[in-house]
């Protein structure tokens, strides 16, 4: 069925380790705005926009990572590595007054899609508590 949102795309989703949409966009076989990359990560514009700057950073290899749920040890260096690039790009874009990152995890998380990625939101007043 159509999902008609964000939530209804994440509760109809099916959590696997099979390839997903962004093993295309890292292959360059279907278009992204890519606003970073490098041998490790690729960051590109979230194409359902929840803010004037919405960028999705994720890690070129998986390797296990369908969500943050699934972290193990040996991912500790790609997650604080992530990180350190969501906070390069934040500057990049100028979100100089400050910005949110999220990370959606399972159904009662939204997570639709099933490879590790982190949101950045910026430049709009963000609320809390988050919806
Ligand atoms: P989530 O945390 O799994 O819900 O985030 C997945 C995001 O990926 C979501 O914000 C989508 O709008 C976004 N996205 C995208 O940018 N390009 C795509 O082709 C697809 C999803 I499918």
């Amino acid at each position: 069925p159509m999902a008609s949102s964000e939530k209804d795309a994440a509760l109809a989703a099916t959590p696997s380790d099979g390839p997903t949409i962004f093993d295309k966009i890292i292959r360059k076989e279907i278009p992204a705005k890519v606003v970073y990359e490098d041998d490790k990560v690729l960051a590109f514009r979230d194409v359902s926009p929840q803010a004037p700057k919405h960028i999705v950073i994720i890690p070129k290899l998986k390797d296990g990572l369908t969500g943050i749920s699934k972290a193990e040890e040996r991912h500790t260096e790609i997650l604080g590595y992530m990180l350190y690039v969501t906070k390069l790009i934040a500057k990049q874009e100028g979100l100089n007054d400050g910005f949110r990152i999220v990370i959606n995890d399972g159904p009662k998380g939204c997570q639709s899609v099933f490879h590790l990625h982190i949101h950045l939101l910026g430049g709009r007043q963000m609320n809390w508590p988050p919806g």
